[in-house]
C-alpha cells in the first residue's frame, strides 16, 4: 500500500522522496501528516541510497539545531553522533553562512554531501517511516 503511495523500503524503513518543495518545518509537517519524520541518516549505506534518490537535487533531511550550544539533532529523535557524522558534510561544512544556517539538506551526489541552510528555504524533502509489521 505505502509503495503504491510512492516510498521506497530500503533495509527497514519506508522513505517518500517528495516532488514539490517546501520549508524546512513545513517539510517536517507533511511527513508527520504520513506517519513519518524528515528522514535520519546514520549510516554509511542510508547516506548512499539518499544521495542517489537525491540525484543532484537539494533536499530537506531531518536534522536541526536546538538549545542556545545549536547542537545538532535527528527530528525522528534517533541519536545523532557527531563523530560518525563528520564524514557525511561537504569540505567546510556546516558553516552556519549569515549565522542563520540551522537546517540541513543533501546537496552533493556523494557520501560528502550534506549542507546547513536557512530552515526558510524551500527544498524538496525526503520522510522516513520505519517498517512496523503488523499482526495478521
Ligand atoms: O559555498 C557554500 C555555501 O553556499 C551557499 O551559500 C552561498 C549555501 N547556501 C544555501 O544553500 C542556501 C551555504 O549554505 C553554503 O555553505
Ligand atoms: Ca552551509
Amino acid at each position: 500500500q505505502m509503495v503504491s503511495q510512492g516510498w521506497k523500503y530500503f533495509r527497514g524503513n519506508f522513505y517518500y522522496s517528495s516532488q514539490v518543495t517546501r520549508t524546512w518545518y513545513s517539510a517536517q509537517q507533511f511527513c508527520l501528516s504520513r506517519d513519518s519524520h524528515l528522514t535520519s541518516v546514520t549510516s554509511e549505506s542510508e547516506q548512499e541510497l539518499l544521495y542517489r534518490t537525491a540525484g543532484g537535487l537539494l533536499y530537506w533531511i531531518g536534522l536541526s539545531k536546538a538549545g542556545s550550544e545549536g547542537y545538532w539533532y535527528w527530528v525522528d529523535d534517533l541519536l545523532f553522533n557527531k563523530v560518525q557524522s563528520v564524514k557525511f558534510w561537504i569540505p567546510g561544512e556546516p558553516n552556519n553562512t549569515g549565522n542563520n544556517e540551522h537546517c540541513a539538506d543533501i546537496k552533493m551526489s556523494s557520501l560528502q554531501s550534506r549542507n546547513d541552510a536557512s530552515c526558510d528555504k524551500e527544498f524538496l524533502f525526503i520522510c522516513k517511516q520505519p517498517y512496523m509489521p503488523s499482526e495478521p
